[in-house]
């Protein structure tokens, strides 16, 4: 297969409402960032695009909960969000907000060129206004009984408990949730988008050339909007925090937030190709860019079919996404995680409770990555995993190794004698590994990537234990045994980048090694006469007291 030469690789803009959990980090922002760091070491033109989604009614209902201006609240949590994704080792090449400047040029020049080339259409329409508040109610805005289950704290745009969606009007009894009294119906005038007239074209786009190469839950999601028929869709919202609608004589209406919002991926992107003085371009419009969008499971519908056709509609040159990824989602001790119930570990809390242990977090979440199915997070696990995978198996077959070879032979890689069958088998196998381990990644099975990764540690553990070299009297079996281990140790070093970053980089300053390119990682590592460090521990044990401490949290939160 031929190799494209770009790769524009976006993560989900995460609101500017609330901090990072584990469910964001699992779905959406650790195997984003394990390709991306794969797809570097592979020396591949990559780009890592995200920032702050910091419009829309989430923002406007945390500020008024947090009796704060919806711009205090963005800084706040863009900030907050920042850090997290810097501590935790994703590493985008660029990090933007929604409220630049530049954003806003970009979003209103699209909304702008829709409109002069009559790709959009007015009209007027009738919406619920609180008329004590003074405001048209955004659909979050709008609380009743649902007509399905008769939940009687549905909102106008979804029922939690039986998962339906609705439109305000479905709702019985509505009820305004700023100001508790009963709204009333009043004409608005907003501009729609016919997603209509893109009915066959996403069709042909979707149905038939991505039938095979997207993930069953994102193909199907898509496919379920098609069979109902595309129709008509707002795109702008009466709103007074936003991005202003370009051409309307009235304030406070602004673009809507899942039409701006995706543009800027492209923001952010020109935003760094202007600070590294390149051209944007070709991340964009270039036929042989693969655009590869990774988002949470909620947002399908706004990636596979409402952004595609803005820039279809744009209609100047720009690509389609070539992959988008959603996970299913991640679970916290068998409860739904929530924001609003507080229902959560918070990334940032973690990162104060586990210093330095951010790859142990990267490495369980991925292990438990909600791939094709809901998956389950729970203390007592993240434990287990941590001190008898990374501690008792990783961790510990490093150390073995390195403390032998300081002692039998002074910290140097020895010559290695007759290799057993045994050892041309580990050998051979462990050459396979790179290529493996990249096949996998590149086909987005980031779970199965890192089990064959640790699968690794594990030959090597077990050979160790088996081989005994301690009790060997014959040093050239000593050597040779001592060898094929570090050969293990060295690819484990290399191959440890994309998924423990943080470890990866005291594992290879252990070795005095640097990091090789993918594809330069061959069999033979650790060459002999290479002078070792010392060795270190590279993970630290998760104590049940400090697991207690996570679970009376939980319970805390649980009370509350
Ligand atoms: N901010 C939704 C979310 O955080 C939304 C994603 C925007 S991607 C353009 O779940
Ligand atoms: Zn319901």
């Amino acid at each position: 297969m031929k190799k494209s030469n770009k790769y524009t690789v976006t993560a989900a803009l995460p609101y500017a409402n609330g901090p990072i959990h584990i469910g964001h980090l699992a779905g959406v922002y650790f195997p984003a960032d394990v390709f991306v760091r794969y797809m570097r070491r592979k020396n591949r033109d990559v780009i890592f695009i995200c920032g702050s989604d910091e419009h829309g009614v989430p923002i406007a209902m945390q500020a008024k909960k947090e009796k704060k201006t919806p711009q205090e609240i963005v800084n706040k949590y863009h900030r907050m969000i920042k850090d997290c994704f810097t501590n935790f080792g994703i590493q985008f090449d660029n990090y933007s907000r929604t409220s630049k400047e530049l954003h806003y040029e970009v979003s209103t020049s699209f909304f702008k060129k829709l409109h002069e080339k009559e790709k959009i259409f007015e009209k007027v329409s009738e919406q619920y206004y609180d008329e004590e508040a003074q405001q048209f109610l955004a659909d979050r805005y709008i609380s009743g009984i649902c007509p399905y289950c008769k939940n009687d704290e549905a909102y106008g745009d979804q029922c939690e408990n039986c998962g339906c969606s609705l439109i305000p009007e479905d709702l019985i009894h509505p009820k305004s949730t700023i100001s508790g009294s009963f709204p009333v119906l009043k004409k608005t005038k907003h501009w729609y988008f016919p997603l209509n007239r893109y009915q066959k074209f996403l069709e042909k786009w979707i149905l038939i050339s991505h039938k095979k190469d997207w993930k069953v839950n994102v193909y199907g999601q898509a496919k379920s909007w098609l069979n109902q028929g595309l129709k008509p869709r707002a795109i702008t919202r009466d709103l007074n925090w936003g991005v202003p609608v370009p051409i309307s004589e009235k304030k406070e209406k602004v673009l809507y937030v899942w039409f701006e919002a995706p543009i800027g991926y492209i923001s952010s992107t020109i935003e760094w190709a202007q600070k590294k003085k390149i051209d944007w371009k070709p991340y964009w419009k270039d036929k042989k860019t693969k655009l590869i969008q990774f988002i949470g499971k909620d947002n399908i519908v706004f990636h596979c079919i409402i952004f595609p056709v803005i820039l279809k509609a744009y209609d100047s040159g720009y690509i389609l996404p070539d992959q988008i990824l959603a996970n299913e989602f991640l679970h916290l001790e068998n409860k739904k995680i929530s924001t609003s119930k507080n229902w959560a570990v918070w990334g940032h809390e973690y990162l104060e409770d586990f210093p330095n242990q951010q790859d142990t977090l990267r490495y369980i979440l991925i292990a438990n990555m909600p791939e094709k199915k809901d998956n389950n997070f729970n203390w007592k696990d993240f434990q287990k995993k941590n001190n008898t995978e990374l501690v008792a198996v990783l961790g510990n077959f490093v150390n073995r190794s390195l403390t032998l070879v300081k002692k039998y032979n002074n910290g140097i890689v020895p010559n290695p004698g007759v290799f057993s069958t045994k050892e041309k088998n580990i050998l051979t196998k462990i050459k396979n590994h790179p290529e493996y381990i990249g096949n996998l990644i590149e086909s987005y099975k980031f779970k199965e990537s890192l089990a064959c990764f640790m699968n690794l540690a594990k030959i090597g553990n077990k050979y160790l234990t088996e081989e005994e070299p301690w009790k060997k009297k014959d040093k050239k079996r000593v050597e040779t045994i001592l060898y094929v281990s570090l050969q293990i140790v060295g690819m484990l070093a290399q191959l440890s980048e994309p998924f423990l970053p943080h470890i990866a980089k005291k594992f290879l300053n252990m070795l005095r090694l640097k990091p090789f390119l993918w594809n330069k990682i061959k069999e033979e590592i650790l060459y002999p006469g290479h002078l070792l460090g010392d060795p270190t521990f590279l993970f630290e044990k998760v104590t049940n007291k400090s697991i207690e401490k996570q679970l009376k949290k939980l319970e805390k939160k649980s009370c509350k």
